[in-house]
């Protein structure tokens, strides 16, 4: 795209997508799937708009009349001009990217709009939600022909409450999806992932009691084993009220007042089973106001930095882990499926971890439902991914709220230990501000996770020997410090690894957040050549060995579970569009390099760090 295009692109999504005083984004509501819901998923009517004239006139003015696509308007005559039906434009799977359902969408970067009709008929004094799992990037949502709002962001959950707008028979619901990638965004035009647009997770219409438990925070209080520490949040007329909130395998039950604003916060002691791998204990936690009951499975656990130990449950522990990008285990496209997560997860089970990294942005819930079934730690990320904007507040504000949005939706899940706040980011004043403002953001909506980032070290040579100092100033402000490096791919030789020694600025844990290199599955040579099987399996095995020595080693997350789609990866036949760094291949087939990091993980199951 040239630069004048790019530029237009920006100001038609600038134009379309500000605010234009429609319903505010509903406060996200918790635990979805144990509400009262009906799916609207399925196949959806869907125009493909790459000039966006279904928002902008010819003067990039934004259309009002029945022009406009989510009027969704039918010609009154046979003279009438109307250049639009979604009825005889084809369709698109929700949830669903929408590269991987054509091929002529595979590249797409665009705009698509998407509509489906429904009947709904909602008990009186009800309340109804519409809840979107995720859009990627930009969302503007209408309903019977009226604009709901806006939401930015790919990979996040947002809800509009609808219950005034909905009727009981013929309601159509219009999205426009704009998968534009622009400079000032988060993630920024820059990434080593696809840009899977469309409506990538499941849509539900959930109806609850005119005042309902809209969120709740029930977790061990930082440091403690035995004391719930939380706070419980109503929505509706009537905020003030008894709740309760009960644990009948523990045999707890609390009642508590919420006031003026619908919250409660509260402090109990509970003898617990911990949350651990080895134990993966959830609890039913049932939470009752006067009209509204929800039960969620929780689990319970500590988790804190101690030096450079990393303690589960008062008693160190070592990650033993693997990234993960939101890619389909045996189908092309965006994972978003239980059995999606069940499929990945078993691989990183099977690899022998109690651990993974969700990168580069926040995955479907389900990924966090099953690790915490699974026994499975979770580091969870937003996209702050290499060049973000540092300067812009527009480009802070949105990543903050992609946090927040993050933590709203996962905050109970025991598997969720770490919060990582961005990936490879240049150091610079700007950018070390911006990334202490997400840390202040994070710890001031919840004290009880440990706070990483994935970091680039320094390389300190005298000509023979080569150390490598970790210093980025903002290790300063992090509980856990992530970094990454690819000694062995982008810089020296596998083996250079051998002699490669390790200091750090800080007294903390390090994860090494990233390592590996490329190699296509079936592709054999000697471990000298590239792409090989064999020299990812070299370089696994040399990795290992300098890991072995970094004293302050609390944990890994080589990179990666599975070959992975990027536009960034262009030379035919061993990338063709993959990033093969995958110890199993995009249809599953697992490299020589997954059984020496599985021979590793067995190994380490054994080892303890001294207490
Ligand atoms: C990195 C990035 C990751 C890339 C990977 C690679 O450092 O964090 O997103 O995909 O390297 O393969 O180059």
């Amino acid at each position: 795209m040239t630069n004048s295009i790019r530029c237009l692109t920006i100001a038609f999504c600038a134009v379309f997508f500000s605010g234009r005083g429609a319903a505010q984004i509903a406060p996200l509501i918790a635990n979805i799937n144990a509400r009262q819901t009906t799916s609207l998923d399925g196949q959806w009517q869907a125009i493909v708009d790459p000039y966006d004239v279904g928002a902008l006139d010819y003067r990039a003015q934004p259309l009002k009349n029945n022009h406009a696509f989510y009027k969704n308007y039918k010609p009154q005559s046979e003279s009438e001009l109307v250049e639009y039906d979604f009825d005889t434009s084809g369709q698109l799977n929700v949830p669903g990217d929408w590269n991987t359902q054509r091929e002529t969408l595979l590249f797409y970067e665009g705009s698509i709009w998407y509509k489906r009709s429904f009947d709904y008929t909602k008990s009186p004094k009800n309340r109804l939600f519409l809840h979107f799992g995720a859009c990627n990037y930009l969302s503007a949502v209408y309903l019977n022909g009226e604009e709901l709002g806006e939401h930015e962001g790919g990979f996040t959950a947002f809800d509009f409450e609808i219950t005034g707008r909905v009727r009981s028979s013929s309601n159509f619901l219009i999205l426009r999806i704009n998968n534009t990638r622009g400079r000032e965004q988060v993630p920024t035009v820059n990434t080593d992932w696809w840009n899977y647009g469309g409506i990538t997770r499941p849509v539900t219409l959930v109806e609850v009691p005119e005042t309902f438990v809209q969120d709740y925070f029930i977790q061990l209080e930082k440091g403690s084993t035995h004391q719930i520490k939380g706070w419980v949040q109503l929505s509706g007329p009537k905020l003030q009220q008894n709740v309760t909130v009960r644990i009948p395998e523990a045999g707890l039950s609390k009642t508590i007042q919420t006031d003026s604003k619908g919250r409660s916060e509260f402090s109990f002691s509970a003898d617990l089973t911990l949350w651990s791998p080895e134990n993966p204990r959830l609890y039913s936690v049932q939470i009752a106001s006067e009209r509204d009951e929800i039960t969620d499975r929780i689990g319970f656990r500590s988790i804190e930095v101690r030096g450079t130990d990393i303690l589960l449950n008062g008693r160190p522990v070592f990650l033993r882990g693997i990234t993960i990008h939101e890619e389909a285990p045996t189908r092309a496209g965006r994972a978003w499926s239980e059995d999606d997560a069940r499929t990945l997860l078993s691989w990183a089970k099977e690899l022998g971890c109690n651990f993974v990294r969700l990168a580069h942005y926040p995955h479907n819930e389900s990924m966090l439902r099953v690790a915490d079934q699974m026994g499975l730690m979770v580091w969870g990320e937003v996209p702050v991914y290499w060049t973000i904007q540092w300067e812009n507040p527009q480009t802070l504000h949105n990543a903050e709220n992609q946090l927040n949005e993050m933590i709203a939706r996962d905050h109970n899940r025991a598997a969720l230990i770490i919060y990582s706040v961005a990936n490879e980011t240049p150091i610079s004043d700007a950018r070390n501000h911006f990334l202490r403002q997400l840390i202040q953001e994070a710890r001031s909506v919840d004290r009880t996770r440990l706070l990483s980032a994935a970091l680039q070290a320094r390389e300190v040579t005298d000509g023979k020997h080569i150390t490598i100092h970790i210093n980025d100033p903002i290790g300063s402000d992090l509980d856990v410090i992530g970094n990454n490096e690819y000694i062995g791919w982008y810089v020296r030789r596998p083996e250079d690894a051998d002699s490669i020694d390790w200091i750090s600025e800080f007294d903390k844990p390090l994860i090494m957040s990233e390592f590996g290199g490329d190699a296509l599955f079936g592709y054999h040579g000697d471990p000298l050549t590239r792409w090989t099987e064999e020299y990812q399996e070299n370089l696994y095995e040399h990795q290992i060995l300098m890991l072995k020595r970094i004293s302050f080693l609390r944990g890994m997350t080589p990179w990666i579970l599975k070959d992975f789609r990027s536009p960034r990866r262009v030379l035919p036949r061993f990338q063709d569009y993959f990033n093969r760094k995958g110890l199993v291949s995009d249809h599953g087939e697992k490299k020589k390099a997954f059984f020496v990091l599985q021979k590793f993980y067995q190994e380490l199951q054994s080892f303890h760090p001294p207490k």
